[in-house]
């Protein structure tokens, strides 16, 4: 199962769980209601697996790339982290499948709250366009990512306010629809 939570509002280093006592969990469904899609993958065979052939095909995910993130790997790490961290919404889908490590992707929900999405190795997401959202690795500082695009990759993270883009009215139409 995915674990979900509405994070609290404590400051502090980002990449602690900010997790609330008592817990408010997010489920599958909610998500789904925003958008954003889960697959739990065995991550293990990534190289050749027909599970994994199946969504790609199924869902166009024709591009892939691997990153390392780690402070080794990834050059420019601190900047990056950064950025990544910036709430910003992309005009393509952010389709990102964990292959090791572990991290958090914080999406916004209807009334604008950050959703924390606790993301480890054999999980796989699909945020949708449109949508406002940002990225951390957690407190191990590693993540090791496989990024999917339809199509070719369109990289280019549009820090908030972005709403005047066609791909934010959409998303907005979308969100409408299922209220
Ligand atoms: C992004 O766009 O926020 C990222 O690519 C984050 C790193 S992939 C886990
Ligand atoms: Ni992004």
């Amino acid at each position: 199962m995915v674990l979900a939570w509405y994070m609290d509002d404590a400051p502090g280093d980002p990449q602690q769980p900010h997790r609330p006592d008592p817990d408010r969990p997010v489920g599958l469904e909610q998500l789904r209601r925003l958008g954003v899609l889960y697959w739990k993958l065995d991550a293990d065979k990534y190289e050749n697996d027909p599970e994994l052939e199946k969504i790609r095909r199924e869902r166009n995910y024709s591009w892939m790339d691997i990153i390392t993130i780690c402070k080794d790997k990834l050059p420019n790490y601190e900047e990056k982290i950064k950025m990544f961290y910036e709430e910003h919404l992309h005009l393509d889908d952010e389709i990102r499948y964990i292959l090791d490590g572990s991290g958090y992707f914080d999406v916004r929900d209807k009334e604008d709250k950050w959703i924390r999405i606790f993301m480890e190795k054999g999980d796989m997401i699909t945020l949708p366009a449109g949508i406002y959202h940002r990225f951390t690795v957690d407190e191990k500082n590693y993540a090791k990512a496989m990024r999917l695009f339809v199509g070719e990759p369109v990289w280019t993270a549009y820090n908030r306010p972005a709403d005047h883009f066609e791909a934010r009215g959409q998303y907005m139409k979308f969100l409408a629809q299922t209220a």
